[in-house]
């Protein structure tokens, strides 16, 4: 980050502000959102006016910390593309269980400096829990700092996953991991939420997070957190890179052997 122009530090105080304006939005609109203002972008996934008017709030307060960043925004409410800064926003990472009024949703905000995580924010609406992290400087959850579990051993730590809207994704072998992980872990948690689980797995609630068919919008922000927490972070398979959410594996350090084994029969379908 080119410090001489920003101060990493301030940035995210003044971003989490932001951040927490725009869950208030959220908070205020919970059981308001009624079937006919409910949209289907594509098979099961499903946006409002909520995710679009918080998108809003996101980037008109963001524009003001740096006027030259750009914008990569999941509900496209802004036409600026990549540039040296770049804010990477899910206004409301869990929709589906907003829309169905289970209360675990997020806002989800990471600052790009040439391509690379800088800072992190996620805010777990319902729970008032705000995750941040700066890159190098650590990872923390209502301003107190957060660690990966050091548990060693799968069967002792729970695992974080989600499933892809379209279910023919469900062919490249999710369903033999499944299985696998079902018998060699204390057990699999679906919150619905990628931002939260990979939360979860920097403060030690998960072992282990994986998923496929994803976006950058949802693993920007919490898999720098994870890193910063002491947690690694790779695609699952192939060679690109886990930002793109195409596919995404975090966990604890000491956790990492036995999770690739239990991660070996993930392919390109
Ligand atoms: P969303 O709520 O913002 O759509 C659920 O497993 C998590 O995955 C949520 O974070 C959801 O984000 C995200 N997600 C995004 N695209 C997805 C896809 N194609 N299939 C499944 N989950 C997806
Ligand atoms: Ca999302």
């Amino acid at each position: 980050m080119n410090e001489a122009l920003y101060n990493s530090q301030e940035l995210l105080n003044n971003a989490v502000e932001v951040v927490y304006a725009a869950g208030a939005f959220i908070r205020s609109n919970r059981k308001k959102v009624l079937q006919e203002d409910i949209e289907e972008k594509g098979t099961n996934s499903l946006v409002s006016f909520v995710d679009k008017t918080t998108e809003k709030i996101l980037v008109e307060g963001l524009r003001l910390l740096i006027p030259e960043a750009g914008f990569i925004t999941e509900e496209d409410m802004v036409t600026q593309g990549k540039k040296t800064w770049t804010w990477v926003i899910d206004p409301l990472d869990g929709t589906t269980n907003f829309l169905h009024d289970i209360p675990v949703f997020s806002v989800s905000v990471a600052l790009l400096f040439e391509d690379n995580p800088e800072i992190a924010i996620v805010y777990e609406v319902v729970g008032d829990e705000m995750f941040t992290a700066i890159k190098n400087k650590g990872a923390f959850l209502n301003s107190l700092p957060i660690r990966v579990t050091s548990e060693t051993n799968t069967k002792n730590v729970l695992f974080g996953t989600g499933f892809p809207y379209e279910k023919d994704n469900l062919t490249n072998g999710h369903l033999d991991v499944l299985q696998k992980v079902l018998l060699h872990s204390r057990g699999i948690r679906r919150m619905g939420s990628a931002a939260v689980d990979l939360c979860y797995v920097a403060c030690g609630r998960f072992g282990v997070f994986y998923e496929t068919d994803l976006n950058s919008w949802d693993v920007a922000a919490g898999g720098l957190i994870v890193q910063e927490a002491g947690g690694l972070v790779s695609s699952l398979y192939g060679t690109q890179s886990w930002l793109t959410g195409e596919n995404i594996l975090a966990c604890a350090p000491g956790l990492e052997k036995e999770t690739l084994w239990l991660m070996q029969d993930f392919r390109k379908s």
